[in-house]
C-alpha cells in the first residue's frame, strides 16, 4: 500500500535518488537510488543525498527500505570522480562517506537494504551500514578496490570483518574473488534470500514489522546492541541491565505485557 504521502515532504534529495512513503499510516520510507544507467554508481550528490536524507526524516517515519532501480543495486564509488584528488582531499572524501553511512547505522530508525546484481565496492559497504539485509538471488558481492589500486574509503574495513570476518574480506580483497547471493546468505551477510523481483515486497514487509516494534526497543537494538557487543563484558552487562530497565518502564512496554497476559498479544509463532 503507498500512502497519499509527497515526496516534497522530504528533504530536497539529487535526481540520483527517490524517496516515498509507504504503508497506511506511510510509516516505511523506501529510498532508492535511481542512476541505473551508471549501474547506481556513488557519486558525491548521491552520497551527500543519503546523508541528507537519513539525517532528516519526516515524522512519522519507523523504518526504511533502502534498494536499487535497474539491474544493480549499486557499483560503488564513481570512479570517474576519484582521479585527480590528492591525498588529504582523499581523507576528506572517506570521512564524508563515513559520516553519511553513520547516519544509517546509528541513524533514528531501522534500515532493511534490499540487494540485487552487483553490490560491489561502496555499494556493498553502503549495503553493511544497513541493520538487515535481504538479497535477491541475482545478487553478488565483491571489492574490486583492490583492483583499481585504492582501499575500501566507506567503513568497509570496520563494518565487514564483523559481519563476514576478516579473513574473509582479506580473501575478497587480495584475489578480487566474487561471492554469489548463496554465499553471501552462508556467511550470514545477508539475512534473508529471496527469488529474483521478490526483494522488495521482502524487504517491506520486513520494515512494516520493524516500524511496529516498540520505538525504545528498536532504539536500543540499533544503538546499544553493536556498541554492547563491542564493549568489555562487564560494562555491557552494566548497560544491557540499564537498557532493559529502560525499556519495561516504558508505558508501551506495560501496554503490551498486559495486552499478552489478556490473551490479546501476539504467540511466537513457528517459522
Ligand atoms: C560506472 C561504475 C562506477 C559502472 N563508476 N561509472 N566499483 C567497481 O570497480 C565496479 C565497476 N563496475 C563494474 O564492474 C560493472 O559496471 C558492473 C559489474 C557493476 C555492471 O556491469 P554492466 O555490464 O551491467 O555495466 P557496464 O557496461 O560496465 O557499465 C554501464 C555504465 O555504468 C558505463 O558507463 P557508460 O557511460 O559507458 O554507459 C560504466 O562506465 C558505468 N559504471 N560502474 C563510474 N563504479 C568510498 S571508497 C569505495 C571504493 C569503491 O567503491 S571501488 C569499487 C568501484
Amino acid at each position: 500500500m503507498t500512502a497519499p504521502a509527497s515526496s516534497a515532504e522530504f528533504a530536497e534529495l539529487p535526481p540520483t535518488l527517490h524517496a516515498e512513503r509507504r504503508g497506511a499510516r506511510g510509516e516505511v520510507a523506501v529510498l532508492k537510488l535511481v542512476r541505473a544507467e551508471k549501474r547506481n554508481a556513488l557519486d558525491d550528490p548521491t552520497v551527500h543525498g543519503i546523508e541528507t536524507f537519513f539525517s532528516a526524516l519526516p515524522a512519522g517515519i519507523r523504518a526504511v527500505v533502502l534498494a536499487g532501480e535497474g539491474e544493480h543495486f549499486s557499483a560503488g564509488l564513481d570512479l570517474a570522480e576519484l582521479s585527480e584528488r590528492d591525498v588529504f582531499a582523499g581523507v576528506e572524501h572517506s570521512r564524508f562517506w563515513h559520516r553519511a553511512f553513520e547516519r544509517i547505522e546509528f541513524g533514528t530508525v531501522p534500515v532493511v537494504a534490499v540487494l540485487h546484481g552487483a553490490v560491489v565496492g561502496g555499494g556493498l559497504e553502503l549495503a553493511a551500514a544497513a541493520h538487515v539485509r535481504v538479497a535477491e538471488r541475482s545478487a553478488f558481492y565483491a571489492l574490486p578496490e583492490t583492483s583499481r589500486g585504492i582501499f575500501v574509503g566507506g567503513g568497509g574495513s570496520v563494518r565487514l570483518p564483523p559481519l563476514i570476518g576478516t579473513a574473509r574480506m582479506m580473501d575478497m580483497m587480495l584475489t578480487g574473488r566474487t561471492l554469489s547471493a548463496e554465499e553471501g546468505h552462508a556467511i550470514g551477510l545477508t539475512h534473508y534470500l529471496v527469488a529474483n523481483g521478490e526483494g522488495l515486497a521482502k524487504g517491506l514487509d520486513l520494515a512494516h514489522r520493524i516500524a511496529g516494534n516498540a520505538p525504545f526497543t528498536n532504539f536500543a537494538v540499533m544503538h546499544l546492541l553493536p556498541r554492547i557487543a563491542r564493549s568489555d563484558p562487564a560494562a555491557g552487562f552494566a548497560t544491557e541491565a540499564l537498557a532493559a530497565a529502560i525499556a519495561q518502564g516504558d508505558e508501551e512496554a506495560k501496554a503490551r505485557l498486559k495486552a499478552f497476559l489478556k490473551k490479546r498479544g501476539p504467540k511466537v509463532a513457528r517459522s
